[in-house]
């Protein structure tokens, strides 16, 4: 109802995260394009197997500054997995606790990121080596207002293209090019990455990357897996350069889930050198979040922050203030921005604490604590969660209407095959 409406209107706004004026604007007008990193996880950054770095091309862009690299960066999904990741990324709300929120809250109103780019002249498209039905994606992305999806009919599914569910990240990137210069700029874009998908098996020729050695199929091949997607990622950006879009063009690139679960803990105690408590667990749900602005020199970034803050931050980036609007995460930039992530479950970690089944922990040495240290966090973890349930499960935004913003007619988009 509008009561509701009313009250979590106010709580978001005394949340809001003011914008950071050396950030604001810095990107305006740019193309946005963001890549969604199967399963890649923090641990991999900088990790060296045999001495040889795992992933090369991101740790340089993290290294040199070529763009702002979050190391403490956290995924939030629940059973909507990818496209949790996703829905976060373009609503900055929380998917659902159970199920997927693609699925169940399809003919929701959504004020989303494409559809607020969308007044300010933006063409908005998803790539992705997958069936457009995955995920239901084909009828939740009419009700954010994009306008294109480019899907598996789009590219040369053959045999040595594919793996697992769909195109292998490099054939996909490359066959992307053509379709992503035929936009009009400025655009808004995501490319779905695949191939670094669970269980991370390697078709022969595909990599010479050694195999971890750690007595777990899973995980030793996730090594291998990871670098071929960095590979791809390379490829990738030297082909944005060399068709200039690259400086124009805002690069978001997120890890969507974690890769290795609690199954494959014994492995990971090798690989970490740690024992893999459920403490350690929360903190291997990191994943890596970089940011390439054009024209500003990049840096690691120490702040704790989750997937639902990205959008504010990108907004913000392109001069978009988005105090009119009722998103659950805040700027990073921000210097307003508070230091909590919480995740689906109701855990959560700050820089000082953790909270894990319930239990707290000091998030700098792992040390239990009474539970009072976790109290106030706590409280706030559950407010988030509590309020942006209300607004997805009772479809509240379709009471809203920010201004300037023009309303989204889900009837005005539809995804042809391409053949
Ligand atoms: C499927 C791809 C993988 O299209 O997005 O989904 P996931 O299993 O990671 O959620
Ligand atoms: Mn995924």
């Amino acid at each position: 109802s509008s009561d509701d409406l009313t009250e979590i209107e106010n709580t978001i706004k005394a949340n809001f995260a003011k914008p950071n004026p050396d950030y604001f604007g810095k990107a305006k007008g740019m193309n946005v394009i963001y890549v969604s990193l199967e399963s890649l996880q923090s641990f991999i950054i900088d990790y060296k197997l045999d001495g040889q770095e795992v992933t090369p091309f991101l740790n340089s862009l993290a290294r040199t500054g070529e763009a702002f690299y979050f190391d403490n960066f956290f995924h939030q999904t629940g059973q909507g997995k990818t496209s949790d990741a996703e829905f976060m990324m373009e609503n900055s709300l929380y998917p659902l606790s159970q199920g997927s929120v693609f699925i169940n809250k399809a003919q929701n109103t959504y004020q989303s990121g494409p559809a607020i780019l969308k007044s300010r002249d933006y063409t908005s498209a998803t790539f992705h080596g997958n069936y457009k039905t995955f995920w239901n994606r084909n009828e939740v992305y009419r009700a954010f207002g994009i306008d294109h999806f480019f899907d598996a009919t789009y590219y040369n599914m053959s045999n040595e293209n594919v793996k697992n569910y769909g195109m292998k990240d490099e054939p996909f990137l490359k066959e992307s090019m053509p379709l992503l210069e035929s936009l009009p700029q400025p655009f808004y874009s995501k490319f779905i990455l695949l191939s670094n998908h669970f269980p991370f098996a390697m078709d022969e020729g595909d990599t010479d990357f050694p195999a971890g050695d750690f007595g777990d199929k899973v995980v030793n091949q996730y090594f291998q897996s990871a670098h071929y997607m960095d590979q791809a990622l390379e490829q990738f950006f030297n082909d944005l350069k060399a068709d200039g879009l690259y400086d124009n063009s805002v690069i978001v690139m997120y890890g969507d889930h974690y890769g290795i679960s609690e199954n494959h803990n014994d492995a990971m105690a090798q690989v970490t050198g740690e024992e893999i408590t459920p403490f350690k667990n929360a903190q291997l749900q990191r994943v890596p979040l970089f940011i390439h602005v054009p024209g500003m020199q990049g840096k690691t970034i120490h702040k704790y922050s989750g997937q639902v803050d990205v959008m504010p931050t990108v907004l913000h980036l392109l001069g978009v203030n988005t105090n009119d609007y009722l998103q659950i995460g805040n700027d990073i930039f921000s210097s307003e921005y508070k230091e909590l992530v919480p995740f689906r479950n109701g855990d959560f970690v700050t820089p000082e604490v953790t909270q894990v089944n319930g239990n707290c922990y000091s998030t700098d040495t792992g040390e239990e604590l009474d539970v009072q240290a976790c109290e106030s966090p706590d409280q706030i973890t559950k407010e988030k969660l509590e309020i942006s349930d209300r607004i997805v499960t009772k479809d509240l935004l379709r009471f809203y209407k920010p201004e300037g913003f023009v309303p989204i007619n889900p009837d005005d988009y539809q995804y042809n095959n391409a053949r």
